[in-house]
Order: structure tokens, then sequence, then C-alpha cells
């Protein structure tokens, strides 16, 4: 179909142009996108890839890179910018580079690789292209721990939010489990967050304009700061080194 062809041009666009010689270790993100980096990996020359370990961001993740016969590592053997790249999908990115991550409840493990790199590429179709975060993809995914359920969800109201637990699907009774445990929450913002049910203001020329609601930065900043919250799926300034991004386009082009 034309997204899965868009998705494989930009993942193979995306390693020859961010896969450089000297590279020993890459981080592999999750998804579906992320399948054709690691198909592109395993058509290079053994020369190309024997040096280098690849990090995986959760257990399909680890699976695609032994799969393919590349070299295992330990993400808990990473620190800061230790990665040369690191190569990952979204849900959403705006023009910024910011991105929803989250899609595929891997978003902890691929947010820790992803800082510990020193580039982040991102690889989706055209469908991800958005001009402004949550326009396309409208939620924010949260992982938190499952003791803190009905917690989190209090004060994410309390922002204005809606969080909706993210169940496993047809093969499976009950919430998403993550690969670290813990379960996910699909959070909205409907009218704009708010700061404890007050919704801001700004006042521009002494009025009062009303329903403006906080940042999306703003949010990321509130929803970490909630007790048992454990990551969220706004990839932001903060959170990221030098981001890439390549999507594949309808007219199979690459941009
Ligand atoms: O969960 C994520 O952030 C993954 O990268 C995923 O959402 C990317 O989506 P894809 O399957 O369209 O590549």
């Amino acid at each position: 179909t034309g997204v899965e062809s868009a998705k494989r041009a930009a993942a193979f666009h995306a390693v020859s142009q961010h896969l450089s010689p000297e590279a020993t270790k890459v981080g592999i993100g999750s998804g579906s996108t992320v399948v054709y980096v690691v198909e592109k990996l395993q058509r290079l020359p053994k020369e190309r890839t024997k040096n280098i370990t690849f990090y995986p961001t959760g257990f399909q993740s680890r699976e695609l890179i032994v799969g393919a016969g590349l070299k295992l590592g330990d993400v808990a053997d990473l620190r800061d910018g230790e990665l040369d790249v690191c190569f990952d999908g979204a849900d959403e990115v705006d023009d910024r580079l910011n991105c929803i991550k989250g899609g595929g409840a891997c978003l902890m493990l691929e947010k820790l690789v992803a800082v510990c790199s020193g580039v982040f590429v991102v690889v989706a179709d055209y469908r991800k292209l958005s001009n402004s975060l949550l326009s396309q993809y409208p939620r924010i995914p949260v992982e938190i721990i499952p003791q803190s359920l009905s917690y989190v969800k209090s004060k994410i109201h309390a922002l204005g939010g809606v969080p909706n637990m993210r169940l496993g699907g047809t093969a499976k009774a009950g919430p998403c489990v993550t690969d670290n445990g813990n379960l996910i929450l699909d959070v909205d913002f409907p009218h704009g967050a708010t700061v404890d049910g007050v919704r801001l203001k700004r006042t521009a020329d002494g009025k009062d304009i009303k329903g403006l609601g906080l940042s999306t930065e703003e949010v990321a900043l509130r929803l970490k700061a909630i007790v048992g919250v454990l990551e969220h799926g706004i990839f932001w300034e903060g959170d990221k080194k030098p981001v890439v991004a390549y999507f594949g386009m309808e007219d199979g082009g690459v941009t």
C-alpha cells in the first residue's frame, strides 16, 4: 500500500543518510516503520554493521535486532549522548519536529534511547505530518505505574485532560501492559488544558481571553510532575537531541 512503501522509503533514506561508517552504537525504536530501518540495516554488507551494537527500545525492538542477526546492546549501559544515532517512528510530528510518540506503548525506553543519542532520526509516512501537535493524533500517551491509576486520572482531570486507559485489544482482556509492566493512559485535552481547573486567562489590551489553555510544553511539564507518571509521549526540546525527520510521501518521494 502507499503507506507501507512511504514508510519503507523514509526508513531506507534515513539509514543511508545517517548511519555513518564510524558509527558503533545505534538505537532502534519501536513500531511498524522502524521494521524497515532494520530491513535496510540487514541489507547492508556485514562489514558495515559488524562493529555496531544496536540498543532496543522494547520487546519488539529487541526481537527485530536479534532476528536480523545484529549485535544487541543493553540500554542500562548507556550514558547521555553515547549513541551515535537513533532511528524511531512517531505518531505525529509538527513543523518544529516535536513529536507525539507512544502509539506503540514503548515511549519510556524510546525516550531514554532518544536522550542518550547524539541525533534523533524520525522515520514516518506522510500521515504523521502535522502543523501543530495534537491536531492529527489528539491524545498524549502517558505511562503510569498501575497503583497510581486513580490518583493520576484525578490530577489529569484537574488539568482539563480526559484520561483513557489503553486496553489490550481483542487478544487480551483488560488493559495494555507495557514492556515495563505499567499502564498507558491516552490523554486528550478537548478544550485546552487548565491549571487546577481554572482555565488560564491571558489579558490582551486589558481584556481576558478565555479558554486559552496551557501550551503543549507546559502540559508536558505538568504531566511529568504528577506522582505516578513515569513518562509521557511528548518529545520536546528538553527531552531530545538534534532531530532530523524523514517522511515518505504518497508520490514515493521522501521529504
Ligand atoms: O510508539 C511509538 O512512538 C512508535 O514509534 C510508533 O508509534 C510509531 O508508529 P509507526 O508504527 O507508524 O511507525
